[in-house]
């Protein structure tokens, strides 16, 4: 992971220096950058360290007191050395631009006056050639509500180009669709967190809550001992299934199956909450046809889960008086995944689970701002306020408080993998990168590395040299979460305001800034002059009035009185909305749409050649792409390197012995990982965490094959080959 000398900057490189840079003394407290549970913390100075230490904060309901690993280290990648803090230019060296990448020629420091000069009169000139759309946008969702706003801003107007997508896609899409379907509105929890301890009985499908939003684990343990009863479902043993008392080791791409298994049972025995179905939902019928065969005998000789297990779930959570839902990735990352989610809120539909208090259902978002990043316009269909791009009501309003003519707002693009896919078939261009890594995060990342050198332009706005960057013509340093000023809103739809703690590392700059100049420099400027963040805020409002995710009640003298205010929040006085669908749901006749699924294939089954499952996720100490959390000592030592999980039935069938690591091969790649092997693991599947890159990045060999609806990749499993390799 060096990064060439020319690099580093002795400001970023003293942390002491760069940490004495604090802002004022009273607003040293933030959130934490990595997960949504967004806990807040404290920094404060401290005798024997060279800045600032991290310490959680009492204030913030949402984990008040609690931070985990992650949180507690949050600020070592931000004072890190290799932390870039001017604008960079790669020294080309090559002829050809296929030679370029992991080889690429080093960095060299240039003015931020040149480097935009540059970059933009360099998009001018592709623009003229090739049209507004050879340039895209690729955003993320750690980016707060105000840079993803003024990010689908700066494509639309100032680049008038439709390619704009984000990292979310790959993130919380096919729970957003699912909702959007079967709600009519997408937020990611129905209810806030405080409501779990009241539940008597909690399905956790595909969600790791342990690892993955570990202060979560507390509201969890709390209904326990309230007497709840906790499922797990998951091909693998996890932190998170330690707490459950029903563990279901489901083989991937099966939720559907199994699900349908319970609401068979539930129709069955007519343990369906009747008049709630009757009152507030539409679709029974379907679902009662798609689920007739689905009987606990045929479910138990389809998945291996025995049907009295199907029975004593299915039993259990419709007869629970209370009862939560909680999915995430697991589930969807899937080309079925939108279809699977449906599926479990079905569950949590025909018991009566939503509306009202200890019930509820929950895709448990990603990112720190993963709810708010697929708001306010970085999605490739999506005006600001979850407002689609393609309604003409919609692109009226936003045009006008954009003060341009709807006629100028470009149309739809579309999806993360998709737009890199237009680079490698030479559609796009040129693209701008704010807040992801995508040639780790991406599926089938050869291709994505293939893809970004055939850019003419490719201009990352990141704190590190990235695996991405390293394709890059300009690295452009930007700010960390302890930097910018901002507002996120968490998994549970909770809107609050982060302050700033640090200024920007040597001539880094506020992300929100960056675009600003950029689009001056693009002969937009008009239209990005904000005299601080505040005021971007303000316009956000604006564009949401009246939209899906309405923020037009919300200011930031509020959300520093109120410490968080749910949305939709429609006006000043209006308190936010804490509670969805307790008496209507979203759409025009304020019932939820309950919907029949017949289970399919996944994308890429086992077969002779293939004849195992890979799965892939995360490991509690690093996050995404590792791009922070590799380079925090005291957590990458934890986990070092990716260890593959493989059941002893499978260790014992290809010859692994002690000293031995694991071949993975693919249709699309081949990578050796050490192994781990444990009983905890589907004996046919073969689990790989994705933080790492080059012939450490298990994205090699995931499978691109999208969900129809959501465009989300099938990250959770692909077929494989697993081989010993002394
Ligand atoms: N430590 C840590 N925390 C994180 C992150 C991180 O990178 N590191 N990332 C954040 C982000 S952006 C996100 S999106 C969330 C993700 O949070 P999660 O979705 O909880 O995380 P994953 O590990 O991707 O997947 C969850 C589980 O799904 C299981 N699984 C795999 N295939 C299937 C299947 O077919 N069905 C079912 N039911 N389960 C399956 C996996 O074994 C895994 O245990 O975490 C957030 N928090
Ligand atoms: N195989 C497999 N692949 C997956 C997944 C999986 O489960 N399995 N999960 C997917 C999911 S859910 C997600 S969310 C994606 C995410 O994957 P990525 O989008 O690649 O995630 P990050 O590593 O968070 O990338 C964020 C980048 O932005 C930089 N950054 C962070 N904050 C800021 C900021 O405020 N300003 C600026 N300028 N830069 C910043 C970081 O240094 C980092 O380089 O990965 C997906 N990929
Ligand atoms: S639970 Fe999430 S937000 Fe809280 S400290 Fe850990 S990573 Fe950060
Ligand atoms: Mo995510």
């Amino acid at each position: 992971m060096a990064n060439a000398p020319d690099l580093l900057s002795t400001k970023a490189a003293a942390s002491g220096e760069t940490a004495a840079k604090t802002s004022t003394e009273e607003s040293r407290s933030s959130h934490c950058c990595f997960c949504s549970m967004q806990c807040q913390m404290v920094l404060t100075p401290s005798d024997g360290h060279p800045g600032l230490i991290i310490k959680p904060s009492p204030d913030f309901p949402v984990a008040a007191g609690r931070l985990c690993q992650k949180g507690l280290h949050a600020l070592e990648h931000v004072l890190h050395p290799e932390r870039i803090s001017e604008p960079l230019r790669r020294v080309k060296r090559f002829d050809s631009d296929a030679s370029r990448g992991s080889a690429a020629g080093g960095l060299r420091p240039e003015s931020w006056d040149v480097a935009l000069k540059e970059i933009a009169g360099q998009i001018r000139g592709l623009q003229a050639e090739y049209g507004s759309d050879a340039v895209a946008v690729y955003g993320g969702g750690s980016l707060t509500n105000e840079v993803g706003y003024l990010l689908g801003k700066f494509a639309r107007v100032a680049l008038k180009t439709k390619y704009i997508d984000y990292n979310g896609r790959y993130c919380m899409s096919s729970a957003a669709a699912a909702a959007n379907q079967a709600f009519g509105l997408d937020r990611g929890m129905t209810m806030p967190l405080h409501e779990i301890p009241h539940a008597r009985y909690i399905i956790l499908a595909g969600t790791n809550i342990a690892e993955c939003q570990p202060t979560m684990m507390p509201y969890l343990l709390a209904a326990k001992k309230n007497g709840a009863t906790i499922v797990t479902v998951d091909p693998r043993n996890t932190m998170t299934s330690k707490a459950a008392d029903i563990h279901v080791r489901l083989q991937p791409g099966f939720d559907s199956v199994f699900v349908n298994g319970l609401l068979h049972v539930i129709v069955a025995e007519k343990l369906y909450a009747e008049s709630f179905v009757r009152e507030r939902t539409h679709g029974f019928e379907q679902l009662a046809e798609a689920v007739k065969a689905y009987t606990p005998d045929y479910v138990e000789r389809l998945t291996g889960v025995l049907e009295g297990v199907v029975r004593t779930i299915a039993r259990g959570f419709a007869k629970a008086e209370t009862g939560i839902v909680l999915t995430a990735r697991g589930l969807e990352q899937q080309v079925n995944g939108v279809e699977n989610t449906l599926n479990y809120i079905n569950l949590a539909l025909i018991t009566g689970k939503i509306g009202r208090t200890g019930c509820g259902y929950g895709a448990v978002t990603g990112q720190a701002n993963g709810q708010g990043g697929r708001e306010h316009g970085q999605k490739a269909d999506q005006l600001p306020g979850y407002r689609l791009i393609e309604d003409p009501a919609a692109r009226e309003h936003v045009a006008k408080v954009w003060g341009i003519d709807p006629a100028e707002l470009p149309g739809k693009g579309v999806s993360a993998y998709e737009m890199l896919q237009k680079i490698d078939e030479g559609e796009i261009k040129a693209m701008i990168v704010l807040g992801s890594n995508p040639v780790v995060s991406s599926p089938n990342n050869s291709m994505v590395e293939r893809a970004l050198r055939k850019l003419e332009l490719l201009v990352v706005i990141d704190l590190f040299e990235t695996e991405t960057a390293r394709d890059a013509h300009w690295l452009l340093p930007g700010s960390s979460f302890l930097e910018g000023e901002g507002t996120l809103t968490n998994l549970e739809g909770r809107v609050f305001h982060r302050g700033k703690v640090l200024e920007p590392p040597g001539n880094s700059r506020l992300d929100y800034e960056i675009l600003c100049d950029l689009a001056e420099e693009l002969g937009r400027g008009e239209f990005f002059r904000y005299g601080v963040i505040e005021e971007v805020f303000n316009e956000l409002a604006l564009a949401t009035a009246g939209g899906k995710a309405d923020y037009s009640g919300i200011t930031y003298e509020r959300l520093k009185r109120e410490k968080g205010i749910f949305w939709p929040c429609p006006a000043p006085e209006h308190p936010g909305t804490p509670y969805l669908f307790q008496e209507r749901f979203h759409h025009p006749d304020g019932r939820a749409r309950l919907f029949g699924i017949t289970p399919k294939m996944p994308a890429e089954p086992a077969d002779r050649d293939y004849p195992y499952v890979l799965t892939t996720g995360r490991v509690a100490s690093h996050y995404l792409s590792g791009a922070q959390t590799r380079r925090t000592e005291g957590l990458n030592k934890k986990a070092p390197v990716p260890v593959a999980e493989i059941h002893p039935w499978l260790a014992q069938k290809i010859g692994l012995r002690l000293e031995d690591r694991i071949r993975i091969t693919s249709r699309r790649g081949s990578l050796v990982f050490q192994a781990k092997v444990t009983e905890g693991i589907q004996p046919r599947t073969v689990f790989v965490p994705f933080h790492w890159g080059e012939q450490l990045s298990v994205n090699r060999l995931t499978n691109d094959a999208l969900d129809p609806i959501s465009r989300m990749p099938e990250f959770k499993l692909c077929a494989v080959k697993v081989e010993r390799e002394s």
